[in-house]
């Protein structure tokens, strides 16, 4: 083989090599996108309402980030807790949504989102006692919210009050506080339309936005409506 040959030879080697070592260090990079979406068409027969449920947890337990704070889905195929927070939902469909909040809580920055919105009759249930609006001056504040901005859907989740909180989801009724909120909405015509929590729960980041704040699948997710 021609020296011109090998040379080129070697540099390929050489790009091959370089390209993998950049490759690589992107993928160790790039974080995660933990979660896929959860698939809530096929549930109920057409026309009946979608039951969903979700719990908050102070840290998830679990993933490429185990301390950050996060919701959980119920898988309602197997019963199993799953990062999973995007919604494959029907359209113009009732969502019955149960909320298990394990979370400790605080006084809301914006007052504004101490009030339920845009649920049917405008209400949710705290431990099934019907409320419009949550006071988070008082017991132990406010956890987290669930928005749908889109929808105008705003529930404030009432945070668990003393220090038995429960530090690694998924996290168990059976074994630790919590708060259920429960309450109903109903989705619009297909479309994807962004939810999220409002309180900035991020502990330990920048004004509470960073960590599960802004990450897709701790503090929010989609609802992913077909026909
Ligand atoms: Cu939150």
């Amino acid at each position: 083989m021609s020296k011109g040959g090998r040379l080129a030879i070697s540099l390929g080697l050489f790009l091959v090599v370089v390209g993998l070592v950049v490759w690589a260090v992107a993928v160790y990079l790039t974080p995660g996108t933990p979660g896929g979406e959860m698939n809530f068409t096929n549930t109920q027969s057409a026309g009946q309402p979608v039951n969903l449920t979700v719990e908050t947890v102070g840290a998830i337990g679990f993933g490429p980030h185990p301390s950050w704070v996060s919701y959980l889905t119920k898988d309602p195929h197997t019963g199993q807790w799953v990062q999973d927070n995007t919604w494959k939902l029907p359209a113009n469909t009732v969502v019955n949504m149960t909320i298990e909040q394990f979370d400790s809580g605080s006084p809301l920055r914006n007052q504004q989102w101490g009030q339920v919105e845009g649920t049917t009759g405008g209400s949710a249930s705290l431990n099934g006692t019907t409320y419009t609006a949550f006071d988070s001056y008082s017991g132990a504040g406010v956890g987290h919210t669930f928005a749908v901005p889109a929808l105008g859907i705003v529930v404030p989740l009432p945070g668990v009050a003393g220090n038995n909180i429960c530090g690694a989801g998924p996290c168990l009724t059976s074994k630790w506080p919590h708060n259920t909120i429960t309450f109903s909405f109903k989705t619009p015509g297909p479309g994807n339309y962004n939810w999220q929590c409002f309180v900035p729960c991020g502990l330990g980041y920048l004004y509470g936005n960073g960590g599960g704040m802004s990450a897709q699948n701790y503090m929010g997710g989609f609802l992913d409506v077909v026909r």
